[in-house]
């Protein structure tokens, strides 16, 4: 048996190596059908703040194994959410396999209800689809079943539950499904970020799923600004990003310093035709886009939901507007607002600070070369470098000398 992680210890140029030496053993070995064989090379993708599902290659079959469960997950430093997930993360881990693989992929449920998986946007046969009660039996907790079927199509695709789909997905049981295609393309950072939003009320930790428009933590793959990794990249990289939403809000997605083109979405590639330049992204409920650019600008670039309210965490929505209000009439204010603290008379910047219950993050935080960043949620940074030889975090951009603004009197 041998497992993926064997074969792509070192990326691309090894699973091209490891494929074929796949492909030989298989021959020797396994009297499987052609369709049946791992196809490669492909970059693999890379799921920030989250990980890759290995799998195990059995007669010529790609297995797969989530776990539906509780699962802790740290938001940021400073907040845990007790959420539920696959194999311990929300989001689950990414699946990656190349088109024309077969896949068998068991489910167990250790959740506390029934649940059921089923395959976004795959093409499949319909017993296969994954709705409980419409195609197959709910997973009843303790159960395992096991889902087949052959890839017929490439591109971004996702998973979730199809049983009390509003708790459980509201919980945080969702991923990414990745359909490479068979022939090799050039792209040399391939990054997948889902989207999603909670509730989880301040000094609590159990997101809640009764909650349908005010949310107050929006998250890339389940973490928030300042804990979401940066996605680095090397001068002149192809670079693709692929989103995925689950949520109850559409979130256009905003990339400074560049402009990049959709290159597909769960339904299939974007015929070049209908590919233009864009600098923003809007990921509508229930789908997929991808999106290319060629990273030829080095610095540290901002990147993150442009809903202004999604890049702030454990944001409150009924605050009072301060904003112009004269701190001194605090004694007047508390007879017309009692409670009232005179916060955010001036903006809300200078709220980073603020008392807050325990295990509740800043509304903004974030240290930068230059100070507060003030962001939350929905935010990180696209880091593009010249010369680097690893992708490793490379700290901050280092802008050369006259390209950043001065302060100047009169
Ligand atoms: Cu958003």
């Amino acid at each position: 048996m041998i497992t993926r992680r064997n074969i792509l210890s070192s990326g691309a140029a090894l699973f091209a190596a490891g494929a074929g030496l796949l492909r030989g053993r298989d021959a020797q070995a396994l009297p499987v059908p052609a369709q049946a064989v791992p196809r490669g090379p492909y970059r693999p993708v890379v799921t920030p703040n989250g990980s890759t599902l290995p799998w195990t290659l059995k007669d010529g079959v790609k297995e797969f194994r989530l776990i539906a469960e509780p699962v802790k997950r740290e938001f940021a430093a400073g907040m845990i959410v007790d959420a539920w997930g696959y194999n311990g993360q929300t989001p689950g881990p990414t699946i990656e396999v190349v088109e024309g693989d077969r896949v068998r992929l068991f489910v167990t449920n250790r959740l506390p209800e029934r649940t059921s998986v089923h395959w976004h946007g795959v093409r499949l046969p319909n017993g296969m689809d994954g709705v409980a009660g419409l195609n197959q039996p709910h997973i009843a907790p303790g159960e395992t079943y096991v889902y087949e079927f052959t890839l017929k199509q490439h591109g971004t695709m996702m998973y979730h539950p199809h049983s009390d789909e509003m708790v459980q997905m509201a919980l945080g049981m969702m991923g990414f499904f990745i359909v490479h295609p068979r022939a090799a393309e050039r792209v040399d950072r391939d990054f997948c970020i889902m989207l999603h939003e909670w509730f989880v009320a301040p000094g609590t930790s159990r997101p809640n799923p009764a909650v349908m428009t005010d949310f107050n933590m929006f998250t890339f793959n389940s973490r928030v600004w300042p804990g979401t990794d940066a996605l680095v990249a090397k001068k002149g990289d192809r670079v693709r990003i692929r989103f995925g939403n689950l949520s109850m809000d559409s979130h256009p997605i905003h990339l400074h310093g560049y402009s990049f083109e959709q290159t597909g979405t769960d339904g299939g590639p974007t015929p070049s035709s209908a590919r233009f330049p864009e600098t923003t992204v809007n990921v509508p409920v229930g789908a997929t886009r991808d999106v290319e650019f060629v990273a030829d600008a080095p610095g540290d670039w901002a990147f993150h939901c442009h809903k202004s309210h999604h890049t702030m965490n454990a944001m409150s929505h009924e605050l009072p507007n301060m904003i112009g209000v004269a701190p001194a009439s605090d004694d007047k204010l508390a007879r017309v607002l009692p409670g009232t603290m005179s916060m955010g008379n001036n903006g809300m910047g200078g709220m980073m600070d603020m008392g807050r219950p325990p295990n509740t993050l800043p509304m903004m935080s974030g240290a930068g070369p230059f100070g507060d960043i003030e962001m939350g949620g929905m935010f990180t940074v696209v880091k593009v470098r010249e010369g680097i030889t690893s992708y490793d975090d490379p700290g901050w951009y280092k802008n050369p000398e006259g390209t950043t603004p001065k302060k100047v009197t009169g």
